[in-house]
């Protein structure tokens, strides 16, 4: 199994499961992550979702094995890109937080892959490389678009084109990625923050993550109008009910996450 799925009360494990080549995507693998990601948001009793690597990397990027060039020419990339840019859609449009756990060296289209997760972690021995420019090709899977965003234009450009390793530590200095762990509380951390994040206001979540992504189009005027707009979706929701009504009775809400 390419992909493993695992339940947890409130919230679902994936983990990336190549150990022996660090994770390192296929076609195949790109299209089990994405029926995992949509089963998880099918379950209504899913409101979160973790993902991790099996073994010592978190995923090395595309298998190369998979796309050698070969006597009859370069292979044609469009439909692997397509798949994987199917799951970086699919992760930011998810109505649920992702928590990405790091647990060891994230290269290619697997480092723009935790990128595309809305919280990530790292364990303090990982690493980020954009290792694109080692081999002549450019970021992809949504990384040109991220990193600028994440880092700033002199970072991002730094790391497309120098393909130097980031630390974790870091990479959360820089507003990479939200943390660095210690190597052996990284699962105990990722597991504790999923676990928290799938007993909060699930829909006002799913309204946030899409109001931050409409913003990086968006001039202020639009922004105020959407930000007014999904928070009258927001303030229809039971969890709204709950929440003031816990804050006004002095005690922790009970939000179930539905509409
Ligand atoms: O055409 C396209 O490529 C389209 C899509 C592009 C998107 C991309 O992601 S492009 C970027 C692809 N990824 C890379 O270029 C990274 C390649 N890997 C590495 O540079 C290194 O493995 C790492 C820096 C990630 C880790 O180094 P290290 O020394 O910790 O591990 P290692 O010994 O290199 O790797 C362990 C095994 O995994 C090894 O296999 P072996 O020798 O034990 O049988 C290695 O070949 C295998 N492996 C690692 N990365 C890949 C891989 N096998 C296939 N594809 C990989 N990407």
């Amino acid at each position: 199994m390419t992909i493993l799925v695992e339940q947890h009360p409130g919230y679902r494990q994936i983990t990336l499961n190549q150990p022996d080549r660090l994770n390192a995507l296929t076609a195949a693998m790109g299209e089990a992550l994405l029926a995992a990601l949509e089963d998880a948001e099918h379950d209504a009793e899913c409101r979160a979702i973790l993902i991790t690597g099996a073994g010592r990397g978190f995923c090395a990027g595309q298998n190369l094995t998979e796309v050698a060039p070969t006597e009859a020419g370069p292979p044609d990339l469009g439909p692997l890109l397509d798949g994987y840019n199917a799951v970086i859609r699919k992760l930011r449009a998810l109505p649920l937080p992702v928590v990405c756990a790091v647990n060891g060296i994230a290269a290619g289209a697997g480092a723009n892959l935790a990128l595309a997760c809305d919280i990530v972690l790292a364990a303090k021995s990982a690493s980020f490389l954009q290792a694109f420019a080692r081999i002549g090709l450019i970021p992809d899977v949504g990384g040109t678009w991220i990193l600028p965003r994440l880092v700033g234009a002199a970072r991002a450009r730094a790391l497309a084109i120098l393909a130097e390793p980031l630390s974790a530590g870091r990479a959360a200095e820089w507003g990479l990625i939200w943390q660095a762990v210690d190597d052996d509380r990284l699962m105990d951390t990722a597991h504790a923050l999923t676990a928290r994040l799938a007993t909060q206001a699930t829909i006002g979540i799913a309204l946030a993550k899409r109001a931050l992504d409409a913003a990086a189009a968006n001039t202020l005027d639009q922004q105020l109008d959407l930000e007014r707009d999904l928070q009258n979706e927001a303030v229809r929701t039971p969890d709204y009910a709950e929440g003031v009504r816990a804050f006004l009775e002095k005690r922790a809400p009970r939000f179930t996450g539905k509409r």
